[in-house]
């Protein structure tokens, strides 16, 4: 399969002729190629956005909802075959593709196709003087850059409030799994989503996600993937003066005080450690457990992760590489003085698997600890006390997420608090509501997504004062 560029509602080759291998990390063989754009095939993707806006950001939002609720509809009537995509692209147990990834796309799309239809904007009344009123208009064409863990799930949640709000878009997925994303286009034909709202350029991030970043005439850049990349698109976009929204990684605690209930915080936390191999910026990959629980914790949990089931439970890693980062970091975890209690290897089978793999014995300041791995990796560490699991909580660079286990209500609110992160989950893990601002601090990412803060980040706020 040779996939084309999505480009004014027609799929066209790459300017260059030239093509990308895309593999299915379950059998490292290649399913498909895809083009290697570079700058001119943005540019043209960028032109046809361009020219589609006007119309697109007058259509009334009751019109642009439908739309966006018909292809909600599609993608919902395709989910088997798009999961089965899905799976085949990133590796993913096709069952998780099927319960989470694919209506996770049919929900994004529902949930802005119908929130704006509920926006209003302000009036500041300035006495008897003037009414001042706020135009939340569209920005024009915008730069959507995702990444390969959730890959139609993350599209999504960045596609559908863009073109919900009247911005044309063109959007590069990742390199790694394409696939979903040209089914996607397909869809939005199908849909009546006009030619030149939604553009896909395929290519590496280096040169046609970058000239995304550079091109003057794309007014923002939402951007999904790993901190080091996105110190890169901030370094581009910035002195582009483009509105922008990063959402990167993270190396999020799970804390489980000796309260905790544990036949809840046991499961949930293997799920929180291990669900899509580790690949998601919300797994929680540092156990931290108060010491009068800690060694039947270890046990259990270590015990749970043995069990785990291969394509069931957990899939291949997105790449020969990322699985050598992997296993990489299971020897430093050795070097650091942890231990291994679970796992540790990688599975003598086709495909990039590494088992689930758990490591005690290692502080908050090892290297295993510090730096996220993004695989099926997870460490436990025992604390005293409320204050050392603050402490240790917050003893990294990122800032996304963290899960708290505790009986004590008061002792929740006060630790949800005390923490440096976007999330804070108390007894539970990944209870998503669309609405919550979602979102990093340090270097978990600049801004928040989701409900009205996506519309905002996707409209300019205009002020028009009226003197009476
Ligand atoms: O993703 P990248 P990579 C973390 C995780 C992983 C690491 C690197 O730790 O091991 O990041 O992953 C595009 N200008 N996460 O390298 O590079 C790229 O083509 C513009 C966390 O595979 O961040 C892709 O579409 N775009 C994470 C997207 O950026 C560029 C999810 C993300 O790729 C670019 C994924 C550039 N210079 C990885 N370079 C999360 N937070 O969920 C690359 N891209």
């Amino acid at each position: 399969m040779q996939l084309g560029n999505f480009i004014g509602g027609a799929f066209v080759p790459p300017r260059s002729g030239a093509y990308l291998d895309d593999i299915n990390p379950s059998t490292g063989k290649v399913i498909a190629q895809i083009p290697d754009s570079d700058e001119r095939d943005v540019d043209d993707a960028v032109q046809a956005a361009k020219r589609a806006f006007p119309a697109w950001s007058r259509t009334p939002a009751s019109e642009r909802s439908k739309l966006l609720l018909k292809l909600a509809d599609l993608i919902e009537q395709n989910l088997d075959v798009l999961a089965r995509v899905e799976a085949a692209d990133s590796g993913k147990p096709l069952s998780l593709a099927k319960m989470l990834d694919i209506p996770r796309a049919v929900a994004n799309f529902r949930f802005f196709a119908t929130a704006i239809l509920h926006a209003s904007s302000d009036a500041h009344i300035t006495d008897a003087a003037a009414i001042n009123y706020t135009l939340r208009q569209p920005l024009g064409v915008v730069g959507l850059i995702s990444p390969w863990n959730l890959p139609l799930y993350l599209l999504s949640w960045k596609i559908a409030p863009a073109i919900a709000a009247g911005n044309t878009c063109v959007a590069k997925p990742s390199e790694m799994t394409p696939l979903t994303a040209n089914r996607l286009a397909e869809l939005s034909l199908e849909a009546g989503i006009p030619p030149g709202v939604i553009n896909i350029v395929h290519g590496l991030g280096g040169k046609a996600g970058r000239a995304l970043t550079t091109h003057d005439d794309v007014a923002a850049i939402s951007f999904t993937g790993g901190t080091v990349t996105g110190a890169a698109v901030a370094a581009n976009a910035a002195p582009r003066f483009k509105k922008l929204s990063l959402e990167l990684g993270g190396k999020n605690p799970t804390l489980v005080f000796a309260d905790a209930d544990l036949d809840q915080a046991i499961p949930t936390s293997l799920r929180a450690a291990f669900w899509n191999q580790g690949e998601i910026c919300l797994c929680g990959s540092r156990v931290f457990v108060e010491q009068p629980v800690y060694d039947a914790f270890v046990e259990a949990f270590a015990a749970g992760a043995k069990k785990l089931k291969i394509e069931e439970d957990f899939g291949a890693l997105i790449s020969a590489a990322h699985r050598d980062k992997v296993m990489g970091y299971i020897e430093l975890a050795k070097q650091e003085g942890g231990t291994v209690v679970a796992g540790g290897s990688r599975v003598d089978r086709q495909g990039y698997f590494v088992e689930p793999t758990v490591i005690t014995g290692l502080g908050p300041d090892c290297r295993v600890l510090q730096e996220e791995i993004f695989g099926p990796v997870v460490t436990i560490t025992p604390f005293r006390d409320e204050a050392e699991a603050v402490r240790f909580a917050n003893a990294t660079r990122y800032g996304l997420s963290a899960s708290v286990w505790t009986r004590d209500l008061s002792r929740a609110h006060r630790v949800a608090a005390a923490i440096d992160s976007g999330t804070v989950w108390i007894n539970c893990w990944l209870l998503r509501d669309l609405r919550v601002p979602f979102g990093g601090m340090k270097e978990s990412g600049v801004g928040r997504e989701g409900g009205f803060d996506s519309l905002e980040f996707f409209t300019e706020a205009k002020n028009v004062c009226v003197k009476l």
